[in-house]
């Protein structure tokens, strides 16, 4: 059994973050340990949240771990709400060294999240040199690397867009939330030395949380032996058969309870 620590919010309704993060790494066989960076009594998808930032607290955290010899054979880090909290993230993950998930969640459909500034693209930037395998959608990857956001492009667009990523730090990149075709959606992956597209059916359907899904299953699967391309295959797979179970555009987030059995199986 692997351990996992998990990096991002706990928004209390609404299915993302932590509450996707847990239930898909638990139902992959492994240890899901948290670090809850804020919590919220919603994702930020619903007007007007309350909520609480545990920036201050997440070093001390972490040394309280490390001082007890706690480790994780894996981190994944998701939403972070300011630029103050990226950089105290950046601090955890110094003293786990380990393999590290990074979805530097941002925005979608070419605009950024509300609460989402320039500065924090900024500190994003700075974890990728951390990153095994960076999880940006497109309009996260065509902000993070300075190319204008496109909705529909041909396959050098995402080669161009993972090769920026690469040159930011990380070891490997998966684009994700890709429209290839009116029929088709998957995601583009690039290590540097072998570039790999997936294309699966296309859900018409916008649903919140499902890069969220995408990351936890990605990361289950890696530390179950799948390759980074392989894993990813097997994430899209799971997020489409979540989607096709939503049965409208909610935010609520995907209906991936019911799923998870067959995620178990895939193993
Ligand atoms: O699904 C990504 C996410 C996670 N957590 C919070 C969010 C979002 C996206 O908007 O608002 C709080």
């Amino acid at each position: 059994m692997s351990h996992v620590l998990s990096i991002q919010d706990l928004s209390c309704v609404g299915r993302c973050s932590l509450t996707v993060a847990l239930p898909v790494l638990s139902a992959m066989g492994h240890q899901c340990s948290v670090l809850p960076t804020a919590v919220l009594s919603t994702h930020t998808g619903f007007p007007g949240p309350e909520g609480i930032s545990l920036t201050g607290h997440l070093p001390d955290f972490a040394r309280h771990w490390a001082s007890r010899g706690i480790s994780f054979d894996a981190v994944t880090v998701g939403y972070l709400s300011c630029p103050e909290q990226v950089s105290a993230v950046g601090q955890v993950l110094d003293s786990f060294p380990c393999d590290r998930f990074l979805d530097p969640v941002l925005g979608d459909n070419g605009k950024l999240y509300s609460r989402i500034t320039p500065d924090h693209i900024a500190a994003l930037r700075k974890l990728f040199p951390r990153a095994k395998t960076v999880l940006p959608n497109v309009t996260e990857a065509a902000f993070l690397t300075g190319l204008p956001y496109r909705e529909r492009a041909e396959e050098s667009y995402y080669e161009d867009l993972a090769a920026r990523l690469l040159s930011l730090g990380a070891e490997s990149a998966v684009i994700t939330g890709i429209d290839w075709s009116d029929t088709e959606t998957g995601w583009y992956f690039s290590d540097g030395r072998a570039c790999l597209s997936y294309r699966g059916p296309r859900v018409p359907r916008v649903c919140h949380g499902t890069g969220d899904l995408f990351a936890a299953a990605l990361t289950g699967a890696y530390l179950r032996g799948k390759s980074i391309p392989d894993a990813a295959a097997l994430a899209a797979e799971f997020v489409r058969l979540c989607v096709e179970n939503t049965p409208e555009a909610t935010p609520m987030g995907p209906v991936f309870e019911p799923v998870l059995p067959w995620l178990w199986q895939q193993l």
